[in-house]
Parts: structure tokens; C-alpha cells; sequence
């Protein structure tokens, strides 16, 4: 009840860090794109495969001057998968421990999500993607959060070897989409959610344009492919956003959702990463995934805070300078000199720049040693990340589980009234 509320608001009003002021309002105005890239993981910027680069279009946005590129960013998902990274990129709140809160609560509980805020200063917002609305329960949980159109698979094209895997193609996607993204009044903020870089990462031949890897392992074997696709479907939507001009109008964010290739794929992963004995310590690492930041004239650069989905909210209502220090989000602007660098992951496990902990192991995060005996100074550490950790997630939880923002509304915000959604074609 509401007073679920308050301490949950007491711990996030003490734990509260001011966003960098540099950064406060550098994109005010400007039109957002969130790309979601699926299933893509931080090793395959800049990786090579059979003497080629897999992402040539992502590597070269990733160095360039004025994109922030964060090298040290984990995805935090729980079984939601896509969904839970939706949930926390666009609300700071965490997934649910099982099952996805988008399917449980995402109809009925309240939200304070990002279409919502940049609905009430000013921008139109839009979900683009190429699978059915109902999958993950998007349809009416954008209603929740939102969002003025969502563009799913009926707006598009469709016909023979259009599909692949979850839904259209995302060259086919991007490009259809384009119709829409033109009728959008400006500022507008734009996600678009591709899907064709997905397990298990089939691809017809006519798309293939790099080998598959040699692992043996056939689901693993397709993911340089159809990141390669993916990373092509990139290249052609930035010419596009560029012959049109929103390319010097827009805010470009990039994230990868979580991990492509899982843990039961040690074998596989050794051999494609050369790290012979790939252990759970690596596993950890490689939960990394692309964050990327792109806008003309932007302040860019490798940035290696450690941080993750959580935090990505924040850190963008920052650039767009608006104002979130009242708000229930569980993450903090990753620009920010005081951002505590402890990554939760959804199993209570996490990442510091010091200590990596999987289950009851404890690793040095540089090196990957395995710590068997914790000296007091280091279990001291350890047990404050472990609490920051299980205490986060918990207050998360409570959030979504007892549906806490209904008796919550931050001054400045509007509630939502999701009856004036409506995201049918026919309704147009
Ligand atoms: C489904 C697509 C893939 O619409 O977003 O979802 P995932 O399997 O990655 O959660
Ligand atoms: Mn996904």
C-alpha cells in the first residue's frame, strides 16, 4: 500500500545521485531514436571473422567523436529477455525474478515510463517492430506506458521469405518504417526493435554475406551471420537517417538486449573468443552488450563506467534535460562522476570494476582470478554490493509486484490515461 511507497522512495531519495550538469540538456529538443539491437553482445563490436569485420556500421559509430560508446555496459535481463530489457530501459525498474512483468503487470499497473515523460514535454512517441503486438504483451502495456503509436507487423510489408524467426526481416522493418517515422511531428522519440540477430540465428542464403563461424555448434555457428545482417540493416537506415536530414536532428541510442549466446554454450564460446576453460567468470563478462549514444557535436568517447540497462533512462532524460529527481527508477546517469558502479543482475549476481560474483564465487573483475578466501576489506566491499544488490532488486520488485506508482505520482508528471491509446490499423 502506500506506505510500500514511501520507503521505497526513502531509500531512493538517500541513494540519490545528481546527473552529470555537463551533459544536463546537450540534446534538448532534438528527436530521439532508441535502437534495440537484438540479442547482440559488446564482443562483437570490433570482432573479426574470416578476415572480415562483422559490424563494420556499429564499429565505425562506436569510434566516432561524437558518439558515447560504454565498453564496461551489462544487460541485466531475468526469463523476459527482450521484455525485461524494455521494462528497465524504459522505466528503470528491474524485470521480475520469473516469468516477465510486461505479461503480468504491463496492462494494469502504473507506470511513470519514458514515452509518457517526453510525452508531456513535448514529443510524439512510436514502438516500431516487425512481430505481432501481443507478443510480450507490448500492445497493452505501451498503452501503460504511454506510447501514441505502436507499428507492428500489420503496418508493414509481408510475403514469401520476408519472416525470419520472430518476425520481419529488418531490412524489410527499417525500411517500411521509414513511411512512418517521415509523418511523425518532431521531436519525436522512436524506438525501433529489430529481431532478425536472434537465437538461433538462421539466415537464407541470399542474405548471408560472411561465413558461419566454426565452432560446430549450429546454433552458435549463424550469430556472426546474422549480426552481420543486422549490422547491414544499420548501415542502411543511418544513410537514410542521413539523405533525410534527421540524421543531424536526432539522438541516436543504441543498445544490445542481452546476451545472444547463453551459458550452455561454454564449448562454443571458447573457441570463438580463443579463451580456452570459459568459465562462469567469462560468462559474466560477456553479458556486456553495445550502449551507444550518437548526436552531432556531442562530447563522445569510450566511456568504461560499469553500468547497464538500468541506468539508461536516467542517463538519457539527462541529456534531454529533463528534470527526473523525484522519479522511482532504480538506475542513475552513467555520466555522472558519483554513479556507483555495482551491476545488479537479476539473480543477485553482479560486476563492480573490482569484484565479480557468480552464485558463491567471487572473482577480481580485471583479471578473472578466482578469490578462494575474502580478505576482511574485501568482504567488507562485497557485502555492501551484496546488500546495494538484494536491496535493489527487492524495492523493484515490490514496485511492480504490489503496483506501488499508483500511489506515487512525481510533481511535473501527468498520470496516464491509457484510453487514449489506441494502436489498431483499422482504428486509424
Ligand atoms: C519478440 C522479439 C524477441 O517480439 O522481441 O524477443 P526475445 O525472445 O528476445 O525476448
Ligand atoms: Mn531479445
Amino acid at each position: 500500500d502506500s506506505s510500500d511507497v514511501k520507503s521505497v522512495l526513502n531509500y531512493l531519495n538517500k541513494n540519490r545521485v545528481a546527473p552529470n550538469a555537463e551533459y544536463t540538456g546537450v540534446a534538448k529538443g532534438k528527436n530521439v531514436f532508441i535502437i534495440h539491437l537484438e540479442s547482440l553482445q559488446q564482443f562483437m563490436i570490433d570482432f573479426k571473422w574470416d578476415g572480415q569485420e562483422v559490424t563494420p556500421n556499429l564499429n565505425k559509430l562506436y569510434h566516432e567523436s561524437d558518439t558515447l560508446s560504454f565498453d564496461n555496459f551489462f544487460n541485466q535481463v531475468g526469463q523476459g529477455k527482450t521484455a525485461d530489457a524494455e521494462m528497465m530501459m524504459e522505466n528503470s525498474l528491474f524485470g521480475l525474478p520469473e516469468g516477465a512483468a510486461m505479461v503480468t503487470d504491463g496492462t494494469t499497473n502504473t507506470f511513470q515510463a519514458a514515452p509518457a515523460i517526453l510525452d508531456q514535454h513535448g514529443y510524439t512517441t512510436a514502438s516500431f517492430h516487425g512481430d505481432v503486438p501481443s507478443f510480450w504483451n507490448r500492445d497493452n502495456t505501451y498503452k501503460s506506458w504511454g506510447y501514441d503509436y505502436f507499428f507492428s507487423k500489420n503496418y508493414f510489408s509481408s510475403g514469401k521469405n520476408y519472416d525470419v524467426g520472430y518476425g520481419l526481416k529488418d531490412k524489410i522493418f527499417l525500411k517500411d518504417s521509414a513511411q512512418y517515422i517521415e509523418q511523425l511531428p518532431q521531436p519525436f522519440y522512436a524506438k525501433m526493435i529489430t529481431v532478425t540477430n536472434h537465437y538461433p540465428y538462421t539466415l537464407d542464403k541470399a542474405n548471408q554475406t560472411i561465413s558461419k563461424t566454426d565452432t560446430g555448434d549450429d546454433t552458435v555457428d549463424g550469430y556472426v551471420q546474422t549480426a552481420r545482417y543486422l549490422d547491414e540493416a544499420m548501415g542502411e537506415f543511418f544513410n537514410w537517417l542521413k539523405e533525410t536530414g534527421l540524421y543531424d536532428k536526432s539522438m541516436i541510442v543504441l543498445y544490445g538486449d542481452h546476451y545472444g549466446i547463453s551459458n550452455n554454450h561454454k564449448k562454443a564460446m571458447a573457441k570463438l573468443t580463443n579463451i580456452s576453460g570459459f568459465n562462469d567468470y567469462n560468462n559474466a563478462m560477456y553479458q556486456r552488450v553495445p550502449f551507444m549514444i550518437h548526436m552531432p557535436g556531442l562530447k563522445g568517447g569510450i566511456n568504461h563506467t560499469y553500468g547497464g540497462e538500468i541506468d539508461a533512462l536516467p542517463t538519457i532524460l539527462n541529456l534531454l534535460g529533463v528534470k527526473d529527481n523525484n522519479t522511482v527508477q532504480f538506475g542513475s546517469d552513467l555520466l555522472s562522476p558519483n554513479h556507483p558502479q555495482t551491476v545488479a543482475f537479476r539473480n543477485g549476481d553482479f560486476v563492480t570494476p573490482d569484484f565479480t560474483k557468480v552464485g558463491s564465487q567471487y572473482f577480481n573483475t580485471s583479471t578473472g582470478k578466482k578469490i578462494s578466501k575474502l580478505s576482511a576489506s574485501q568482504k567488507k566491499t562485497v557485502d555492501a554490493a551484496t546488500n546495494r544488490v538484494t536491496t535493489e532488486l527487492s524495492l523493484s520488485d515490490r514496485v511492480i509486484n504490489g503496483d506501488l506508482l499508483r500511489f506515487y505520482t512525481p510533481s511535473g508528471f501527468k498520470k496516464v490515461d491509457r484510453s487514449d491509446f489506441s494502436y489498431k490499423l483499422t482504428d486509424t
